[in-house]
């Protein structure tokens, strides 16, 4: 293991989040790739279901812990010994985090510290993080580029901000590469469809799956860069375990907006027969458009788009 690290080999990596839905698809590409994994989760809403398909295979192991308890993330990176660590962990909903902004605190910022801290001390390389498009805040200037003014407009972007600040200037001051990967709106299998604030293409396949009318909150003509979690579990791995890869902030979008009556046109191609849509005022603080330029992470990080959105939800459909 010792001179796998001197050569800069990434072959043991840690995932936080592990049972959720970008962290469950991230630890699967992780173990087809080859490397020794252990899954992290408090299970407090991922799911051990999510990590069916790997449980069994030797090297992969999970840790039911909590991020924001320092001593026990301490001890289980320090007995994993990672050459990476992927932090997937979080409180992912803006609405939630907006209604308690301690516990957004709480999670995001003081735990994304603790797995840092605890990944130096135990000699991590590499550690990649899930940061959001929330950091540009309403922006009109689109494309959003990595250039571009970082100023979120609520709680859960800014703790975001304050999670990559910290985690590039540990870079500077410790022997790890902080990479932090601004997702947009990620979809796929898995995405838990249950809550009002889970993705709207999660919500809106599940509704037309079982025949319920989708709610369509505006006129529809709001646009989403939508990213397809192969894309995105793609772009982690790569950022993880690539050891020539610059640390840095990224942007995962697809560079292409669609609307939601676009989304809604190819579900109806999908499910001729589902009803047809409730239109309701525009959600409080919502966002018109969002875009993002992902130029700087296609040539930095090698990151491609191979799924076109129609067919992606296309495969989502067929799959579920
Ligand atoms: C996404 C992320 C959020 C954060 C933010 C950054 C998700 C789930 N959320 O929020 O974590 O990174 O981007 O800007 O990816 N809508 C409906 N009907 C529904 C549900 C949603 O019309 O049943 C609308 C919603 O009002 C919004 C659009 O669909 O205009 C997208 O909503 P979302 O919750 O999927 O994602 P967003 O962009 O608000």
């Amino acid at each position: 293991m010792e001179d796998q690290k001197e050569k800069g080999e990434i072959s043991r990596v840690a995932v936080t989040g592990a049972a959720g839905f970008i962290g469950s698809h991230t630890c699967e590409g992780l173990i087809k790739a080859g490397k020794t994994v252990i899954g992290i989760d408090n299970l407090s809403s991922g799911k051990l279901s999510n990590l069916k398909g790997i449980a069994e295979i030797k090297r992969f192991s999970f840790r039911q812990a909590d991020i924001c308890h320092k001593d026990v993330m301490q001890t289980t990176l320090n007995d994993f010994q990672p050459d990476a660590v992927i932090h997937l962990a979080a409180l992912v909903s803006v609405p939630i985090a907006e209604s308690n902004p301690e516990e957004n605190y709480r999670i995001n910022v003081l735990g994304t510290k603790s797995v840092a801290q605890a990944s130096i001390k135990a000699s991590a390389k590499r550690i990649v993080f899930a940061s959001s498009a929330a950091v540009y805040g309403n922006s009109d200037q689109l494309p959003l580029s990595e250039a571009s003014p970082t100023e979120p407009i609520n709680h859960y972007g800014k703790a975001k901000l304050e999670a990559e600040d910290m985690l590039l200037s540990l870079q500077n001051q410790h022997r790890i590469t902080s990479t932090c990967l601004r997702f947009f709106n990620v979809y796929g299998t898995r995405q838990d469809p249950s809550s009002p604030y889970s993705g709207v293409i999660s919500i809106f396949a599940d509704h037309c799956k079982t025949g319920r009318p989708v709610t369509v909150y505006g006129n529809g003509k709001q646009t989403r860069d939508f990213i397809s979690i192969r894309d995105i579990t793609r772009a982690i791995i790569n950022s993880a375990t690539n050891p020539a890869l610059p640390g840095g902030s990224y942007n995962l979008c697809t560079g292409q907006g669609n609307t939601l009556l676009e989304l809604l046109n190819i579900l109806k191609e999908i499910h001729p027969d589902m009803p047809p849509p409730i239109f309701k005022e525009a959600r409080g603080g919502d966002i018109k458009h969002s875009l993002g330029n992902p130029s700087k992470a296609r040539k930095m990080l090698g990151f491609e788009i191979d799924t076109n959105f129609s067919e992606g939800i296309t495969a989502l459909q067929n799959h579920q």
